[in-house]
């Protein structure tokens, strides 16, 4: 459901400020986290790979080896309204990315890898949210 991926992503976003300075992502890399789903939204910036560790982890939403907690995204994903209908789907997909992607030894690099991959799954299951969206509701976020 987009309405619940658009709460989650705009939840998870809280985190980028906590998160920009240890990860070095500066605002010209990426100016709000909800750029994420922009078409022309490229992931190139190893920068942003640490951010999005460093904001996981401020959720508690990582293990020791720095790979998602299912349980833990789970609950993180249920405390938004409607979570339930999200929950078990976006902890597969991320997972699914996951096993792509586990050669890769570097974390930053590694998690960037699974963002994307977790975008066009999203992107490809009708759950990615517009970006028209995604402004609309930041807009009034901040009012
Ligand atoms: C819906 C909100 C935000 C999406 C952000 C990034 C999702 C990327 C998943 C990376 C998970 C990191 C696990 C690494 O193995």
């Amino acid at each position: 459901d987009v309405v619940v991926m658009k709460d989650v992503t705009l939840g998870f976003g809280q985190a980028l400020d906590k998160c920009r300075q240890e990860s070095d992502l500066t605002e010209e890399k990426m100016e709000e986290f909800f750029h994420f789903w922009r078409d022309d939204f490229k992931f190139e910036h190893r920068e942003l790979g640490c951010a999005i560790q460093c904001m996981s982890h401020f959720f508690n939403l990582l293990t020791d080896s720095s790979r998602m907690h299912h349980g833990n995204t789970e609950e993180f994903i249920l405390s938004f309204p409607n979570g339930e209908v999200l929950a078990r789907q976006m902890v597969e997909l991320i997972h699914t990315c996951e096993k792509q992607f586990d050669h890769e030894q570097d974390h930053c690099w590694r998690i960037l890898h699974v963002a994307e991959c977790f975008k066009s799954a999203c992107v490809a299951h009708g759950i990615a949210p517009s970006m028209e969206m995604m402004m609309t509701e930041f807009i009034m976020e901040s009012e």
